[in-house]
């Protein structure tokens, strides 16, 4: 059932439809970084904060004791003093992005990626009527660049997607440049991130080496990441992809569809079922 039917059958409480389909968001606390460290979530959705210092520590026998907290940069929640065992959560309404960070380790504004620093990003989207599924799990592409496209994996227990970006370079390399197997310019870029609604949020990595069957050159790939691709899908057949690559300042939207339909069946029910 959409969004919007919902908040109709409930009539004069339409203050009310935020907690009818939200959802809660796990993150856990480990030494030291937050695991998801950066979720995207729609306004009524909870977010969990769980620490367990034995947990945490004693797969290698138990290190002394680490304590943690989880802090609004604003100052606006925390979960009150650091701390070996605790559970909080919070509700957040507002759209926006709200930064956290852990007080024993680190301060308001660092790296979320360096530091013991965390982000939520709260959509400004309640009316939206899709819900990302892995019934979205396919082959996609766009129809006037045949040849390239997209594989897209959604992780729902984690509010991840995968993505695989398989393209080419836009100049043919020289006539004798070879290759044992299809093309030399054939380039593969990923990408991941979290999802909400309708949307994902990925970091676009470039990926190097995986040599056809071999071990050599190791694969290698830069974890900050070379850019951002933003998933927006209308339906269970249609999106609409834009990227932008730090490294070449180039930025374009493609509008993608699936290659074959035969999932969306099962993507239409897993999307009601999330409604
Ligand atoms: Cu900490």
């Amino acid at each position: 059932m959409k969004r919007e039917l919902i908040a109709a059958a409930f009539g004069l409480f339409v203050s009310l439809p935020l907690a009818v389909n939200a959802e809660t968001h796990q993150v856990t606390v480990r030494s030291s970084f937050f695991s998801p460290n950066d979720l995207v979530i729609l306004p009524g959705d909870t977010v969990v904060w769980t620490y367990s210092a034995v947990q945490d520590g004693c797969e290698y026998g138990c290190p002394p004791v680490v304590l943690h907290n989880v802090k609004a940069d604003d100052f606006s929640f925390s979960s009150g003093p650091p701390a070996e065992d605790w559970t909080y959560q919070q509700t957040f309404v507002q759209p926006g992005i709200v930064l956290y960070h852990c007080e024993a380790h680190s301060v308001p504004g660092r790296d979320i990626n360096s530091f013991m620093n965390g982000r939520i990003t709260v959509q400004n989207d309640v009316d939206s009527v899709f819900r990302i599924n892995p019934g979205l799990n396919d082959a996609w592409f766009n129809q006037a660049t045949n040849g390239q496209g997209f594989l897209i994996t959604v992780f729902p227990d984690i509010g991840q997607m995968f993505l695989a970006w398989f393209t080419y370079d836009t100049e043919r390399p020289p006539e004798d440049v070879t290759a044992l197997v299809g093309e030399p310019g054939h380039r593969w870029l990923t990408a991941q991130g979290p999802y909400a609604g309708d949307t994902a949020s990925l970091t676009l990595f470039v990926t190097e080496g995986g040599v056809f069957d071999a071990s050599e050159p190791p694969a290698s790939t830069d974890l900050s990441g070379d850019g951002t691709m933003t998933l927006e899908f209308s339906d269970c057949a249609n999106a609409i992809v834009t990227y932008e690559i730090t490294s070449l300042d180039v930025a374009g939207e493609i509008p993608i569809q699936r290659i074959t339909l035969d999932n969306v069946p099962l993507c239409q029910s897993l999307a009601e079922q999330i409604e």
